[in-house]
């Protein structure tokens, strides 16, 4: 048929196997197969059924996605999977590991469909910016009901086989071989004379499909998909699907799925999809080096790092020792920790047992010397690089041979740590995020002297504990990536801003209109102004920049409004209330700073505020990535995104840029320089991209 489809006869059952390693991505070649094979089984008097199943290690696990950039080559899906779907003989499926998006709709679209007990089933296109376009929007309510279906899409996530099996997905779960028990349950549809069974002649089920329920989803997709638009399309095509004869619904879905695929927001949700994936391979690293076995970890500090980065491990099921010298701390990070697993409890995120397991795995020590015998330390303790020398010289001492030594330091130069031991090449930066256990972003820092070995073993160590881990370099600059980005780009511009008459409240809005979670200032006083500010003048950024830097927060911090945990910041809070609310004293204290340094206040508007803030974090990102200090941009997007809540269907603030175009970026920051100073110099590499008319995703070092 191709290469990746065969046609085999066994009696007189067609058997039709796809292959394509490594999760049989559905190509042009694997739809010109199907298409091949389905007509001539149509056509043969020797057969009467189909199987169709997959090699590997999943069935179809959706269309190949790399053929969206390039468009969907004929055949296309319609007409594939109508050929599978109008075969006179009855055509049964059996599915295993992922059956996700057009792997799905190609299962939708045979007449019978069974699936082993693991298997996983689900179209999550919304994710990817898309509909369900090859079928999927018209079959799945005729199988399963209107509310099922758009309770399945909206979800995401694939459902098991037996809840398939519940809402009517599938007919029956495997057991044992797949193609064995496949084949045999085809004999017995032919035994008990089983017909085709077309979805396409099938009605739509409509019950619960009602206002309340599609207003309960349209806030659901609010929440979790603020700013996208495939939501909308998706209930209107399941409109369709209700309303029109299933050729023009079919019709209709492909017109929409067309324009859905080209989309911006689409782009940027396949960028970040293959980024991901990306972050995981380091130029010049050789594949052979293998990864050292992590199974113990000692975290020195109980305090939110330490117990986040502790109960994270815990929840990979590695063993966590908890080195604090004072007893009081330490009692009360493990209480925190089990608090913690007890809210999860309560929650029924995990069971009781897994509660107990996990927090058994997590063990406190006061001294350093229960770290003799683990593979791995992350120091969390106070950021300071005298206590932090000191840390690393004490735990050369004890750690064996070969231990990894971790620093989760944000801002600190781990290379002056590594230099404290006699061990430098085993000296690694993990830089966490806090809440450590929930975020999922790992800088992954390099000193000059880490070697390979155990740069492949923080790779695969975060994926052990589901992190992002991106591999970084330390700079000239204060900060690795992500922090670095967020103090000299984007929250210094913000805090001018101010300065120069927007307000907390407009900026904040901005930011969010664009698709962050949360603005600026209300993430400040999340984190600690205080912590901000003592960061700038510990690295010595405040002394390094000339004023206006940071003048806001620091005259906020000066006044020991360290944001949340004080009761007030930028914001003020009522106790126990994490609602921020206007608080006119810090209008005053803003007038005042802007007064010192004679600045006039105007009006800003809201795309003033949305370009200072996302051009000076490109800008910053142009300069790390000339630096050598990321690999790619990519890199940075995936900072951006998990570390920081840049909307994801943006695809990060490199992406973007490439988006409206850097020439455009370039000339706005040039204007900008033009008209606040200085600190608005665009990167060479913004300048070189500019005047060649090429992009950051493309740009790769000499
Ligand atoms: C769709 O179907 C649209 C239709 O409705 C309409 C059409 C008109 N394409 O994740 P892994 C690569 S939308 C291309 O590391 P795992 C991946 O990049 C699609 N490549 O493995 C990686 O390559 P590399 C709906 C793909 O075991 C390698 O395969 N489907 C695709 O952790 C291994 O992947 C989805 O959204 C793809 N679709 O997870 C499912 N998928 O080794 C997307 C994977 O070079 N895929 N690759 O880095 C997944 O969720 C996971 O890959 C899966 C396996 C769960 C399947």
């Amino acid at each position: 048929m191709s290469d990746n489809v065969s046609l085999e006869v066994v009696n007189n059952i067609a058997l039709v196997t796809v292959n394509e390693p490594p999760v049989n991505a559905i190509n042009q070649q694997m739809r010109a197969g199907l298409l091949e094979a389905f007509k001539e089984i149509d056509q043969r008097d020797d057969v009467a059924a189909a199987l169709l199943i997959c090699d590997g290690r999943t069935f179809m696990a959706g269309a190949d996605l790399n053929e969206f950039d390039t468009g969907v080559g004929e055949p296309n899906y319609r007409e594939a999977y109508a050929a599978i779907e109008n075969c006179s003989k009855i055509v049964v499926t059996a599915m295993h590991g992922t059956a996700l998006g057009g792997g799905l709709e190609a299962a939708l679209s045979c007449h019978y469909r069974c699936a082993v007990a693991n298997a996983r089933l689900g179209l999550p296109e919304l994710s990817l910016g898309i509909i369900p376009g090859a079928g999927g929007t018209q079959r799945l309510p005729r199988v399963v009901g209107a509310k099922a279906a758009v309770e399945m899409i909206f979800g995401i996530a694939a459902i098991t086989a037996k809840k398939a099996l519940e809402i009517g997905l599938i007919d029956r779960i495997l057991d044992g071989d797949l193609k064995t028990e496949a084949l045999a349950y085809v004999e017995e549809l032919l035994a008990a004379d089983s017909g085709v069974r077309k979805t396409s002649d099938m009605t739509v089920d409509t019950e619960g499909y009602d206002d309340a329920f599609i207003s309960e989803m349209k806030a659901l997709a609010g929440k979790r998909m603020r700013g996208q638009n495939a939501p909308h399309l998706l209930l209107q095509a399941i409109d369709d699907a209700i309303n029109l004869p299933f050729e023009e619904g079919i019709r209709q879905e492909h017109l929409t799925g067309e324009e859905a695929i080209v989309s911006d927001e689409a782009r940027g949700l396949r960028h970040v999809f293959f980024a991901e994936r990306e972050i995981g391979r380091i130029p010049g690293l050789d594949k052979a080096i293998e990864a050292l076995p992590i199974k113990t970890v000692g975290i020195l500090g109980s305090g939110t790092m330490g117990i986040g980065i502790s109960i994270a491990f815990a929840d990979a099921g590695l063993d966590v020792t908890i080195v604090d010298p004072s007893a009081e701390a330490l009692e009360r990070g493990l209480a925190l920790i089990e608090e913690t697993y007890n809210q999860s409890t309560a929650k029924g995120r995990i069971s009781e047992a897994q509660k107990s397991e996990r927090f058994g795995r997590i063990s406190g020590a006061a001294s350093y010397d229960s770290l003799s015998n683990v593979d791995l330390v992350i120091e969390a303790v106070f950021e300071d690089m005298d206590l932090k020398k000191k840390v690393f010289a004490e735990l050369d001492g004890v750690c064996k041979p070969g231990a990894i030594l971790a620093s989760n330091t944000s801002t600190l130069d781990i290379n002056e740590m590594a230099a404290m031991t006699k061990r430098p090449e085993s000296v690694i930066g993990l830089h966490f995020f806090s809440p450590a256990n929930i975020m999922k972003l790992l800088e992954i820092v390099r000193t000059d002297k880490t070697s390979s070995e155990v740069v492949v073993t923080a790779l695969k160590l975060a994926k052990q504990i589901r992190k992002m881990g991106v591999v970084v370099g330390i700079g000239s600059e204060f900060g690795f990536v992500g922090n670095r980005m967020l103090t000299m780009g984007y929250m210094r511009e913000a805090d001018q801003m101010l300065l120069e008459g927007a307000s907390i409240e407009q900026i904040d809005q901005a930011i969010y209109e664009f698709g962050f979670p949360m603005g600026p200032w209300a993430m400040n006083d999340m984190a600690g102004v205080d912590i901000l500010n003592s960061v700038l003048e510990s690295t010595g950024a405040t002394a390094a920049n000339p004023k206006p830097f940071f003048n806001v927060s620091r005259a906020l911090a000066a006044l020991g409004r360290a944001g949340q945990k004080s009761g007030s910041g930028f914001y003020k809070y009522e106790p126990g209330d994490r609602r921020p609310h206007h608080d006119p004293l810090v209008d005053d204290i803003i007038k005042q700073e802007a007064a010192k340094l004679n600045i006039e206040p105007r009006k800003i508007d809201d795309d003033e505020i949305q370009q200072r803030c996302i051009y000076a974090l490109i800008n910053e990102g142009a300069k790390l990535l000339a630096e050598g200090i990321v690999y790619r941009a990519a890199d940075i997007d995936v900072i951006w995104h998990y570390g920081y809540g840049f909307p994801r269907y943006k695809g990060g603030p490199m992406f973007y840029a490439d988006l409206i175009g850097v020439k455009e970026i370039y000339e706005t920051i040039c204007h900008f320089q033009d008209q606040f100073g200085h600190y608005w110099t665009p990167a060479p590499l913004l300048e070189i991209l500019a005047k060649d008319g090429t992009g950051f995703l493309e740009w790769t070092p000499d």
